[in-house]
C-alpha cells in the first residue's frame, strides 16, 4: 500500500529537512512525501528540490506554486497530485512538527477499519502543548465547540490538520465546492466527508507548538473560520 504525506510549506526551510529525515526513518513501507510550496521567500522550494534529488524514491514530487495562495488550495492541489501518483492513503500534516511524526504508524493501523483517521487533540488521551496558557486553550476549545455546534460535526477535533485519508474519500470529494482557505479548510472537508457517510476515527496526539519558523496564523484566518462555520451548512 502506497502512502503519500502531503506537506504544505511556506517558509519552512528550518523544518523541512528534519521533517523529511524523520519521515524517512519511520518503520512504514512505501511511504513518500509530496511538498506543496508557495514560492517561499526563504527558499523552502529549492530546498525541497534538493531533497528530491537526494532521495528521488522518497520525495516523490515538489509542487511549486507562484506565491502564497493559502492552505486550502495547497491541500487540494496536493491531494490531486497524490492520487495521480497512485496513493492508497494520503496523510496531511503541518511541516512545523506540531503534528507528531511518530503517530503515523498508529494512524495507518487505524485506517484499516475506517475511511479517515484524525490525529486528535480533543479525543480522550489527546493533549495540547503544555506551554499553552488558559486563554489560548479557551480560544482553541471555543472555536472547536462553535464549529461542532454550528455544523453538527461529530468529530472532537474539527480544526486540526493531521489526518489520514483512504484514497476513495479524496476521490469522492468535490473540491470545487470547498471555499475555505485557512484552517477552516479542515472542518469544511470534514463536513463534506461526514455528509457522504464515510467513517472517522480519532487517535490521540500531543500537539506541540512550533519551535522554528513563524506561524502563518492571522486574524483574517480566524475570522474566516468563524464565518465559514456559520455559513457552510447552508451552502452544502
Ligand atoms: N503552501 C502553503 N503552505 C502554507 C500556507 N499557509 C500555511 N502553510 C503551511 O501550513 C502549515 C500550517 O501553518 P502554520 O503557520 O503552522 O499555521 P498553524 O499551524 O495554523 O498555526 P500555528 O498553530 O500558529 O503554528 C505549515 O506547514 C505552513 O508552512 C500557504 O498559504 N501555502
Ligand atoms: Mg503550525
Amino acid at each position: 500500500m502506497k502512502t503519500v504525506v502531503v506537506l504544505p510549506t511556506y517558509n519552512e526551510a528550518e523544518n523541512l529537512p528534519l521533517m523529511v529525515e524523520q519521515l524517512r526513518a519511520l518503520p512504514v513501507v512505501d511511504l513518500h512525501v509530496l511538498v506543496v510550496d508557495d514560492n517561499s521567500p526563504d527558499g523552502t522550494g529549492q530546498l525541497a528540490d534538493e531533497l528530491r534529488q537526494r532521495y528521488p524514491d522518497f520525495v516523490l514530487a515538489v509542487l511549486h506554486r507562484p506565491g502564497k495562495l493559502g492552505l486550502g488550495t495547497a491541500y487540494i492541489q496536493g491531494f490531486r497530485r497524490a492520487l495521480e501518483l497512485g496513493a492508497d492513503y494520503v496523510i496531511q500534516m503541518d511541516t512545523d512538527f506540531s503534528h507528531p511524526v511518530e503517530a503515523i504508524p498508529r494512524m495507518l493501523e487505524a485506517i484499516a477499519s475506517v475511511d479517515v483517521v484524525v490525529g486528535s487533540r480533543y479525543t480522550q488521551g489527546g493533549q495540547l502543548d503544555p506551554s499553552w496558557g488558559w486563554r489560548r486553550r479557551l480560544l482553541s476549545w471555543g472555536a472547536n465547540s462553535f464549529v461542532r455546534w454550528r455544523t453538527g460535526l461529530k468529530l472532537q477535533d474539527t480544526t486540526g490538520g493531521f489526518r489520514c485519508y483512504r484514497r476513495r474519500v479524496l476521490e469522492a470529494l468535490d473540491f470545487s465546492r470547498v471555499r475555505s482557505d485557512g484552517f477552516a479548510f479542515q472542518f469544511e472537508t470534514a463536513y463534506a466527508i461526514q455528509r457522504k457517510g464515510f467513517r472517522f476515527v480519532e487517535v490521540p496526539i500531543l500537539f506541540r507548538d512550533r519551535t522554528k519558523g513563524a506561524s502563518k496564523m492571522s486574524l483574517r484566518i480566524i475570522l474566516e473560520a468563524f464565518w465559514r462555520a456559520w455559513e457552510m451548512k447552508g451552502r452544502y
